[in-house]
């Protein structure tokens, strides 16, 4: 018994668990109006190894969040004028900080006032008396939670061959950004590549190099582009590129920056060579914005279709004002 019992424990030491706080944003928002309990939670979480920004009241907390960005809010129930009530319901509200975790402490609270709080979104609620070291396991507990949503939240998002953002965060991000352009006067762009004879890469060398060469093209064309502009992984070897602020010319000239890059690409692949091209539509908004997001998705994809038909490696771009795509060869030469 005494010998399973310490196989246990070994076991659990051992974890790969990577729970080191230091690992983990540790950045937390003390929110109390009484200077002295102030200093006692503050030399708590300190002793904790927290980094503690301290507020008084909801106003210079609100204030305080822009500055600070912290990763867990800790604040007293009553609070002067807005009451931690009030607190979770405007930050639950906003986007920015709805993800914030919100933990709440008070010296007594009615059941109502604990169940409004988790009604309203707070993490958690601590009722007095508490020792420091039980406040300090409950706000690293929020802190890890957080963390490894996060940490979720950003693989649900990310394509895991190629790192790049995957088709449902495109979707999600194009209409708001489209919006955003839109709201700017500015054009939005969408580049559609997709990778040429790509099955036979795979018929020839197998589909660990056919992967590897899908990383590296996508490598190639992230370097292409801006840092604002979202390159996502659309289908199997397409890949998608939005670009806010971006006019036709630009758009047509990245990718064709791109389809460069990737035909000059030499890939080693276990000692042999890889050459690969890839073909690009390219549709753009224009400052009106007439074209909707999913229609400017769709000109690129014709675009791209035509780009296929005349015999790949080509960049095509849908041209509005004769409601047709057209290679631009032409287009770069009449605006150079
Ligand atoms: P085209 O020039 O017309 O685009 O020809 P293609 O061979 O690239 O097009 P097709 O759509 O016929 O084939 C796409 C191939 O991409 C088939 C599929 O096996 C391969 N593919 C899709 N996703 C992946 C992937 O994640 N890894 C690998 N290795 N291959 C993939
Ligand atoms: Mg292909
Ligand atoms: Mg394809």
């Amino acid at each position: 018994m005494g010998s399973e019992e310490s196989r246990a424990g070994e076991e659990i030491a051992g974890r790969p668990t990577s729970l080191d706080l230091l690992e983990i944003p540790h950045r937390v928002l003390l929110i109390e109006p009484s200077e002295i309990e102030r200093r006692w939670v503050r030399n708590e979480l300190i002793a904790g190894q927290i980094d503690v920004f301290e507020a008084t009241d909801l106003i210079t907390a609100l204030r305080a969040i822009g500055l600070f960005k912290p990763n867990l809010i800790l604040a007293q129930l009553r609070l002067p004028t807005f009451s931690g009530l009030e607190l979770v319901r405007r930050l639950k509200e906003e986007a920015a900080t709805d993800s914030i975790p919100v933990l709440l402490y008070s010296e007594i609270a009615t059941a109502d006032e604990r169940i409004r709080a988790f009604e309203l979104g707070a993490t958690d609620f601590v009722t007095k008396p508490f020792v420091g070291a039980e406040l300090l396991a409950r706000v690293r507990l929020g802190l890890r939670t957080r963390h490894f949503m996060t940490i979720l939240e950003q693989r649900a998002q990310l394509d895991g061959l190629t790192g790049l953002a995957n088709r449902g965060f495109l979707e999600d991000r194009l209409p708001r950004e489209w919006e955003a352009c839109r709201r700017r006067g500015t054009s939005m762009a969408v580049l559609m590549s997709d990778l040429d004879r790509f099955k036979l890469v795979n018929d020839t060398h197998g589909h660990a190099a056919g992967d590897e060469v899908l990383r590296q093209a996508a490598s190639c064309l992230v370097r292409c582009v801006r840092t604002s502009d979202l390159v996502a992984r659309y289908g199997g070897e397409e890949l998608v590129v939005v670009a806010p602020d971006c006019d036709l010319t630009a758009a047509v000239k990245l990718a064709e920056r791109f389809r460069m890059a990737v035909a000059g690409l030499q890939l080693n692949v276990r000692g042999t060579v890889i050459e690969v091209s890839a073909s690009t539509g390219v549709a753009a908004s224009g400052d009106a914005a007439r074209i909707n997001p999913a229609e400017l998705l769709q000109r690129a994809d014709d675009a791209l279709y035509q780009a296929k038909q005349s015999g790949r490696n080509a960049t095509w771009f849908w041209d509005q004002r004769q409601g047709r795509s057209e290679p631009v060869q032409d287009y770069l030469l009449t605006e150079d």
